[in-house]
């Protein structure tokens, strides 16, 4: 039909100029352009036939395979269901967008009851899911009569769920949407454009401020960045739609905070400082990080004019009795401070914790929808949301629309069963190993793989003695892969805390270990043990500031120039910050764009996994352009070519994929 309406169109028969053709034409572009994105897409969808998913972390098929059903949400004057395709009540962010940062901090001190912010959309499923939930976005549409158009099949991923949630949790002072490893991970095993997704959620929740993770001078990343690349990232991710940057250094180096602090100010966000939770405040033996250390880092962080002041508790160690004590002395000493408590629920003391925090003076406290809550991610909303119910610690969140809420998330849990890493239970043992929440579900699979028990058991103790030989170090991206890969490397080659101790010398200890003791990370609180340190890195240098001080510019403009060039002129500014933080990632990502297209519009079931035969899927490319995709079946392996025919019926056409069988 392409063919036909070209050859039969008047233009084109008129013989006028052909150059100016397709610029004049853009119905018959864009016929061209959504034919080559189907047949990149059947290539994929050929591809999962023949091969299967290759996405890492991926063990089996999604246990939901259906549309999902949307919830109802409620007004909050009664019982009456909320219309939410209309633009939700005001919220927190109507507030910061017309007042800015300093007033919107003074009225959520000034709130009377505790604030919650829902970390469902990044932390909770980074913890739970190895960040894997995807964005999908074809099936809800912002038109320009301010609503919102849903199509008909909707699975359950982030987006489908933003209107409904905007309403429902109108009164929560954030979503935790972004940051940490979402960026990184949307790229490398998703195939999707962490920006793209940050803008859709924009459009779709105009009410709650967004809130991201962001790792100091590390970024988004793993590693030191140049200042100027810290800086261009937090006024990208600015204007792309984020509020409040939650600011923290994996060894709470104030040094490395002091950029992240500055670069965030002048993007005008909301800095949201972070101290680092570890140890134990209600343990008189566990001296290293007691109240006195905590109190002088949230001095200093206090005087760089921060905002709002986090207690990030990564691993989940803050007990009921050390949030009073905690809580209690920084609210007595900064009555006018914002405090917002971050937990992880791994050996079960979450809910009461939250509550120690809120009795204690917290301002916010983060919670997971329940389904995507507990264990290592963060405490349950509903639970924590009923248990202040009726008190002068109220939430403004109906426990009626956290249940609604809830419906579509159990449906989520299950579309990406395939990626649940096997954490059953809580585990009080975190105390002693101090694992942060992610990377315990992470090692806990890897030690799974391997049969789990004597395994599992090595692992953590080998991480409680490597922390130990960092010195009793705060234990978070990227300090806690330092830790872990010590542990790792000790399991392997059967080395205790002594043989480490003893051997340091002739050992060659991985990259990520050398770089710490140099310094790289920056300088952890109590400075480096010796001679251990000087037995890693001999000669190597040592770094003795903050790392990215000596680091030369990142020239921004030359990376633009060298990736349009590449890449032809789509590319964006903010592309050229995701190339700068990670340029292996976004090579790597732009290449599976070529391939296969944006797949990021197929639906998770069949990302994932493939069609039954006969099933027909449909696609929506964007609005008003559906592919109707039938999938008909496999052919026999060619001993020639090594490749497999795949059948497909496309909007009631015939077509194959020709595609190489790498089983
Ligand atoms: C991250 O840096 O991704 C974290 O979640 C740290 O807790
Ligand atoms: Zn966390």
């Amino acid at each position: 039909p392409f063919l036909q309406r070209l050859l039969t169109h008047e233009v084109f028969i008129s013989g006028k100029t052909w150059t100016t053709f397709i610029d004049d034409t853009p119905d018959l572009f864009r016929l061209v352009e959504s034919k080559n994105r189907a047949q990149k897409i059947l290539r994929y969808l050929g591809d999962i036939a023949v091969n299967g998913s290759s996405i890492k972390g991926q063990i089996g098929e999604p246990s939901f395979k259906k549309h999902t059903l949307l919830p109802t949400i409620r007004s909050l004057a009664g019982p009456e269901p909320v219309d939410v395709r209309h633009p939700p009540s005001h919220g927190w962010r109507h507030l910061l967008v017309e007042q800015g940062p300093e007033a919107f901090a003074k009225a959520v001190r000034r709130y009377p009851g505790v604030l919650i912010m829902d970390t469902t959309w990044r932390d909770a499923h980074q913890s739970l899911l190895a960040t894997r939930i995807r964005t999908i976005d074809y099936t809800v549409a912002c038109t320009n009569n301010n609503t919102i158009q849903f199509f008909n099949d909707i699975y359950p991923d982030l987006l489908n769920i933003a209107p409904h949630t905007a309403h429902g949790l109108a009164n929560a002072y954030s979503l935790e949407n972004w940051g940490g490893a979402t960026f990184d991970v949307a790229m490398r095993f998703l195939y999707e454009d962490p920006w793209d997704r940050l803008s859709k959620m924009r459009a779709l929740v105009p009410n709650i401020p967004f809130q991201m993770l962001l790792r100091g001078a590390n970024a988004v990343g793993y590693t030191t960045y140049p200042d100027n690349v810290v800086y261009d990232f937090c006024k990208r991710a600015k204007e792309t739609g984020m509020d409040i940057f939650r600011i923290f250094d994996s060894l709470n180096y104030v040094e490395n905070m002091r950029l992240g602090i500055d670069a965030v100010k002048k993007a005008g966000g909301v800095v949201e400082a972070a101290i680092c939770y570890t140890g134990d405040v209600s343990n008189p033996n566990k001296k290293k990080h007691n109240l006195e250390y905590y109190m002088n880092l949230t001095q200093e962080l206090v005087d760089e004019g921060i905002h709002v002041l986090a207690i990030k508790d990564m691993a989940g160690l803050l007990k009921p009795e050390a949030a009073k004590i905690l809580i209690g002395a920084i609210r007595a000493r900064w009555p006018d401070l914002p405090i917002h408590v971050h937990t992880h629920d791994t050996a079960g003391t979450g809910v009461a914790s939250m509550l120690a925090a809120a009795a204690a003076g917290a301002d916010v406290i983060d919670l997971a929808i329940d389904s995507m809550s507990g264990i290592t991610s963060q405490p349950s909303m509903g639970a924590v949301v009923s248990a202040l119910e009726n008190t002068e610690l109220g939430t403004g969140i109906r426990l009626e629309d956290v249940h609604a809420l809830n419906e579509y998330w159990e449906q989520v849990r299950m579309l990406y069963s395939c990626f649940e890493s096997g954490v059953l239970a809580g585990d009080s043992s975190v105390y002693e190993h101090e694992m942060p929440g992610g990377q315990y579900t992470n090692l806990m699979f890897q030690a799974q793989q391997l049969g789990l028990g004597q395994m599992w058991k090595e692992i953590k103790k080998a991480y409680t003695e490597a922390n130990k030989l960092c010195g009793d170090i705060v234990k978070v991206t990227p300090s806690s892969k330092v830790v872990g890969d010590l542990a790792q490397f000790m399991v392997t080659n059967k080395l205790n805390y002594f043989d480490v101790i003893e051997k340091a010398k002739n050992l060659s200890f991985p990259v990520s270990v050398v770089e710490f003791f140099q310094g790289y990370l920056g300088q952890p609180y109590g400075g480096f043990p010796e001679p251990l340190r000087s037995d890693i890195i001999k000669d190597l240098p040592r770094i003795e500031g903050r790392p990215g001080a000596t680091m030369k510019p990142l020239d921004l403009f030359a990376l633009k120039t060298e990736l349009t060039k590449k890449y032809g002129r789509t590319i964006r500014d903010v592309d050229v910050s995701s190339a700068a933080i990670y340029p292996k990632v976004f090579a790597e990502f732009r290449e599976q764009i070529e391939k296969f297209g944006d797949v990021s519009v197929i639906p998770t079931r069949y990302f994932l996994s493939k069609p039954d035969i006969g099933e027909e899927i449909s696609i929506e490319l964007e609005e008003g352009v559906t592919l109707i995709i039938k999938f008909l079946a496999v052919g026999s392996l060619s001993t020639s070519s090594g490749k497999r025919e795949v059948f497909f019926e496309l909007n009631g056409e015939a077509r194959v994929v020709s595609i190489e069988d790498r089983s």
